[in-house]
């Protein structure tokens, strides 16, 4: 049995992160939101069921389809809102967008639109972590979350390696929508044994079909006292479905490339739905009320905030 605390919890920040994803949305033919955006409306019980166990200072990595492990790890809802505005006060100065959210102080790691690339990175963050913990004591746990499209590149499986060997605090999360953009995983792998191949490498593997929050929180959650004592990394794969397009608002159903019978089996598994009827009709509305208002309140904030100044294009950067 799940608290009603808990069942409470998750909801809000699904719903949360499916109703600001409908939004932009719906206000991106304005061009008020200065980047693209890739949505991960009907992913959203990867993002919470992960992030939801995790400590302040564990670490999250993810891809361009960032929003809702941002918002999933703590993440301001403002700055997020104003860096897709391009506004002085978003998370990365309003200079980076949509796809490369960062909060350091939440744990965030800045994201990346180049498939694969964050996949090193957090395993490189894992091995500072690990060796810090020899100085405090106390391990922080990395979770990388990265796309099926992700493992084809060749860092992941250096990755993967590296961790394996040197037990790295890691906890590897890969989001399985079966597309890279419109091409389905049946014209890019000859197996779909994705676990099995992990498993060579020396690592744990855990596969969860049917995107159950609870289940994908109880796993992490095992997975990070596991990992806390010293047994680590772990894989984690999680089946899901993306909604709409790949990059851009639009429900794309209409252009043939995939079966609307599928799409239909993933929203009658809405977990969002699910949870929705778990909860007390009086409590549900109320959480649904709260999230309209911090929305609201985040577009204002967006809409309201200054551009960076064209000095500013020369801060952050490397080269000038
Ligand atoms: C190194 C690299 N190759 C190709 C691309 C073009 N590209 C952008 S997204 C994408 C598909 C990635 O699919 P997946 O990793 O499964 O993530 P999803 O979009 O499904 O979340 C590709 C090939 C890129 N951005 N970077």
């Amino acid at each position: 049995m799940h608290t009603p605390e808990l069942v409470a919890r998750l909801y809000k920040k699904m719903t949360l992160i499916r109703r600001l994803e409908l939004r932009i949305a719906e206000i991106y033919h304005t061009d008020a939101v200065k980047s693209p955006v890739h949505l991960s409306v009907g992913q959203e019980s990867i993002a919470v069921g992960v992030c939801d166990p995790l400590e302040r200072d564990d670490i999250v990595s993810n891809t361009y389809r960032c929003h809702a492990t941002y918002l999933a790890k703590g993440g301001d809802l403002k700055e997020m809102m104003a860096e897709l505005y391009g506004k002085k006060t978003g998370c990365a100065g309003g200079k980076a967008g949509s796809m490369h959210l960062v909060d350091m102080k939440q744990g965030i790691l800045g994201a990346s639109a180049v498939v694969g690339t964050t996949i090193p990175v957090a395993t490189g963050y894992a091995l500072a972590l690990q060796m810090k913990a020899k100085q405090t004591g106390k391990t922080s746990v990395v979770v990388s979350l990265f796309g099926d499209g992700g493992t084809e590149e060749g860092c992941f499986t250096e990755s993967i390696n590296f961790a394996a060997l040197h037990q790295l605090p890691i906890i590897y999360v890969c989001e399985n929508n079966r597309l890279a953009i419109h091409t389905p995983l049946e014209k890019r792998w000859a197996t779909e044994k994705l676990c099995q191949r992990v498993e060579t490498y020396g690592i744990k593997t855990v596969q969860i079909l049917d995107a159950d929050v609870f289940k994908i929180r109880e796993t992490i959650t095992k997975a990070l006292a596991d990992i806390r004592q010293g047994h680590g990394p772990i894989f984690l794969e999680c089946a899901t479905y993306r909604w709409l397009e790949h990059v851009g608002p639009r429900d794309d159903h209409t252009d043939s490339y995939r079966d609307p019978a599928v799409y239909q089996q993933w929203i009658d598994n809405d977990q969002i739905k699910r949870l929705g009827q778990l909860l007390d009709e009086s409590v549900r509305m109320r959480l649904d009320e709260e999230v309209t208002l911090e929305i609201q309140a985040a577009e204002t904030f967006a809409e309201q905030s200054p551009y960076p100044l064209a000095e500013e294009l020369y801060t952050h950067v490397y080269a000038s």
